[in-house]
């Protein structure tokens, strides 16, 4: 199989995560994706131009982390990542939209602050800030909840690989303020799986 990322996205580094831990390594390429430049190649593989793209040995292409996430577990039968069932299944999914959620405001960020300084829309920037504030504030109280705590899951790796952009985006300050999200952060982080796919390190910042 063929998986196509770029090494800063987020959304990638869960697929890469998620195959590391289901041990899929051997059976996955991974290969750099040229995103966001007129007439790239890979618009010719994947037209809608984005990542994580996973070309299965049948051919058949995947886009959606949560659906490559969900297919590479299902691929050997034996799940690493199934859903409890009942009213923890719910919580379970709750929790990893709210992750997804998270990461979302962080991704349009980080896009933001890669433009030349005067594409960059101020007032975006300063609603991804307050967003970010916002959701870490709302984590640091729910970081303790015995899914986030419990064994690995896909809400656990979605909000690790948002947070995870604060290498990249050095106006991103989720930490300040928040003493349990940070310690849960870093226990995961030093997780191999997690070490080994972190984000190259960038120096992307709008306020100085
Ligand atoms: N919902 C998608 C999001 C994927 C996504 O936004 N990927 C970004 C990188 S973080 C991308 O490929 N951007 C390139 C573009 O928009 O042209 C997923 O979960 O896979």
């Amino acid at each position: 199989m063929k998986l196509y990322i770029t090494p800063g996205s987020p959304y990638a580094r869960m697929v890469r995560i998620v195959i590391i831990e289901k041990k899929l390594e051997d059976r996955v390429e991974i290969i750099n994706a040229k995103t966001r430049h007129a007439d790239s190649p890979y618009y010719r593989i994947n037209p809608s131009g984005r990542v994580p793209y996973l070309i299965r040995d049948d051919g058949v292409a995947l886009e959606e982390s949560s659906l490559i996430c969900a297919w590479l577990d299902h691929l050997d039968g034996n799940l690493l990542f199934d859903l409890p069932s009942g009213e923890l299944g719910w919580e379970a999914r709750r929790f990893e939209a709210l992750a997804r959620s998270t990461t979302d405001g962080l991704a349009v960020w980080i896009r933001e602050l890669v433009r030349p300084r005067a594409e960059r829309s101020p007032t975006l920037l300063e609603h991804e800030d307050e967003r970010c504030r916002r959701m870490a504030a709302m984590w640091e109280l729910m970081i303790e909840h015995p899914l986030m705590k419990g064994s690995l899951n896909l809400a656990q790796i979605m909000l690790a690989c948002g947070l995870g952009l604060e290498t990249r985006n050095l106006d991103m300050q989720w930490r300040t303020g928040h003493p349990k999200l940070t310690h849960w952060f870093d226990r995961l982080a030093s997780r191999p799986s997690f070490a080994k796919t972190a984000p190259p390190p960038a120096a992307f910042t709008h306020s100085h």
